[in-house]
């Protein structure tokens, strides 16, 4: 299915703000940069849904969608951003706590790594959190659009050695090409019909 219907409710920076919703939930977690709210754009099919930017820390707060009112996508700011302060940096926490301990319907983290680079020791924390919250997990590899063909496998090992999950469960990525969007699709969907 190509066209989907998107509504954007809210962007918060406070869980208190944050919709309430029965839809099953689903939030983008990656790097600065990496192209989370490039791959929401490309889910829905949409070049401005959500905000898309060449500077990292283009995403403020908690951005919800509501997709065919059928789920719900969350945007979220990325994290390893360089030029935060340490009060951004308690902000951001605090909100990610918040998030993470206030969504019943919360089905899966979707983990999205550049294809290109080792994932970071932020990743890893990031995957270990969700593992710690007995999350499902599902992680992304983005970007592939800018990587060798001849070093796609050297790559792939070496973010599911890293992350410690299996290279089979990692879903190829390209926000520029949309490889990878039915494949997200089926596994959203796997989870919203459970
Ligand atoms: N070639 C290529 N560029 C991409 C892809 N995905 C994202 N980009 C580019 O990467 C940059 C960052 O994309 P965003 O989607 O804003 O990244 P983000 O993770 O939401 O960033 P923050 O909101 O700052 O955390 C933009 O210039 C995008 O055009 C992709 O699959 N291929
Ligand atoms: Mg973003």
């Amino acid at each position: 299915m190509n066209y989907h219907e998107v509504e954007f409710l809210t962007s918060s920076p406070k869980i208190e703000d944050c919709p309430q919703s029965d839809l099953p939930e689903f939030v983008l977690a990656g790097r600065s940069n990496v192209g989370k709210s490039s791959l929401i754009n490309a889910l829905v099919n949409r070049k401005k849904a959500a905000y898309v930017g060449n500077k990292p820390g283009k995403t403020r707060f908690l951005n919800f969608f509501k997709v065919d009112n059928r789920c719900m996508l969350v945007d979220v700011p990325g994290y390893g951003f360089a030029n935060r302060s340490q009060k951004e940096l308690i902000q951001f926490g605090e909100m990610m706590d918040g998030y993470f301990g206030n969504r019943p319907n919360l089905k899966a983290l979707i983990l999205i790594v550049d294809y290109r680079h080792k994932p970071t020791k932020d990743d890893i924390i990031m995957i270990e959190y969700a593992r710690e919250l007995h999350m499902s997990i599902v992680v992304i590899a983005t970007k592939k659009d800018k990587c060798k063909r001849s070093e796609l496998a050297k790559l792939k090992k070496c973010i599911s050695e890293t992350l410690a999950v299996p290279s089979t469960s990692i879903i190829d990525f390209s926000s520029e090409t949309k490889e990878g969007v039915d494949e997200l699709w089926q596994k959203i969907d796997s989870f919203v019909e459970e």
